[in-house]
């Protein structure tokens, strides 16, 4: 049968007259109906494991603009907490985690098998989700990169340049390879149960992949990531697979080949002149508007936008933001970015 969802479309190399379109943290808190479900929820972690509102605040963007790709409402911040480590959210600054910066602190972690007993809720909601959502929208399944997420496990905390994660690595490499291995193994069983509940796409987010340089890049960031995605695809031949090394610049090219990733999501950093030149070449792009654009909006949003679909015309692309938009988007710019692609309106 023909496939007929235009993401998977794309990610198998077709070039479409129109790009597809979703947006990274478009469940958010810059719609009031994602505000009013986290409200009734309580609190980030409890709509996060509870599945009916994890799924509805899935839906909530896909019913407003139609998008076509629904990312499954969770955080990668989930697989820590599955391994052991305590999570919790300080309102207005963001997450908090015990942290890991000895051999004691990882061995007090769990094994892998253990992490479903906490993960079940999430693999319900992409249960809930494969059914409910509409036929021609695709659903993604992700996590973080080990190297990403073991910054959160080290620092306990985001942090700006990783420094903790970085002394780690410097000062106690075995504690910081096995820490790497773990969440490497554990990001596999998570995922290949977000599949095995309904995911068609599985996104790989590494946010902070460009504060590793050198050999470090290719150790730390490239290969975990070509370790995930060849186990993935051994258990689910021709799952598609969206590697996101946020700000690895000159390493962006070539990455999908090296990793095997069908598709590379490109940030914000580097023009999509440049990204077509150079990582489109190879396949798949997705990206790459300015954020801000959804918040300042105006004339400059439509040129951008229009910038962006002109430049990956030639090639398979998936329209997308280069990092997530943030709270202080508004709606109806979102709207007048979606129509500036679908219609050339403005
Ligand atoms: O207050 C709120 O409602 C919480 C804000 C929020 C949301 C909406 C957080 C806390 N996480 C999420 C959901 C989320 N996170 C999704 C699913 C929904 C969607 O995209 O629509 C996804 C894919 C993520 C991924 C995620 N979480 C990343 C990788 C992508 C990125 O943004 O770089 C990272 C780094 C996180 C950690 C995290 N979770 C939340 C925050 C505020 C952060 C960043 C913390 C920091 O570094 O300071």
């Amino acid at each position: 049968m023909p496939e007929q969802k235009t993401i998977l479309r794309a990610l198998k190399g077709e070039v479409l007259d129109t790009p597809p379109i979703w947006m990274m943290r478009q469940a958010g808190r810059y719609l009031p109906e994602y505000r009013a479900t986290r409200a009734e929820a309580g609190d980030f972690l409890s709509l996060c494991y509870n599945p009916e509102l994890a799924a509805e605040v899935t839906l909530q963007p896909i019913r407003r603009y139609g998008f076509d790709a629904a990312i499954l409402f969770a955080d990668i911040l989930l697989l820590p907490q599955a391994l052991g480590a305590d999570l919790w959210f300080v309102t207005g600054e963001g997450p908090r985690l015990s942290t890991i910066t000895d051999q004691a602190g990882f061995d007090a972690l769990k094994p892998v098998d253990e992490i479903h007993e906490t993960l079940n809720p999430i693999y319900e909601t992409v249960g809930i989700l494969s059914r409910e959502l509409p036929k021609e929208t695709t659903l993604i399944g992700f996590a973080g990169a080990p190297w990403t997420v073991a910054t959160y496990m080290i620092a306990g905390r985001g942090t700006k340049d990783q420094g903790p994660a970085h002394a780690l690595k410097d000062e106690n490499r075995p504690v910081f390879e096995a820490l790497l291995d773990r969440i490497t193994e554990g990001t596999i069983e998570y995922l290949s149960k977000q599949v095995e509940a309904g995911a068609e796409v599985i996104k790989i987010f590494d946010s902070w992949a460009g504060s590793l340089k050198g050999d470090d890049f290719d150790r730390y960031a490239l290969d975990p990531a070509k370790r995930i995605i060849a186990e993935l695809k051994a258990r689910h031949p021709g799952l598609p697979i969206i590697a996101f090394p946020r700000e690895a610049g000159d390493k962006y090219i070539g990455f999908a080949k090296a990793t095997g990733a069908d598709c590379v999501a490109i940030d914000n950093s580097v023009s999509p002149d440049w990204a077509a030149a150079h990582v489109q070449v190879d396949g798949c792009v997705q990206g790459n508007l300015d954020p801000r654009h959804m918040v300042t909006g105006g004339d400059d949003l439509v040129r951008e936008t229009r910038r962006v679909v002109a430049a990956f015309k030639n090639g398979p692309h998936i329209f997308n933001l280069g990092h997530g938009i943030t709270p202080d988007a508004d709606p109806d710019n979102v709207q007048r970015m979606i129509d500036t692609i679908r219609d050339g309106q403005s």
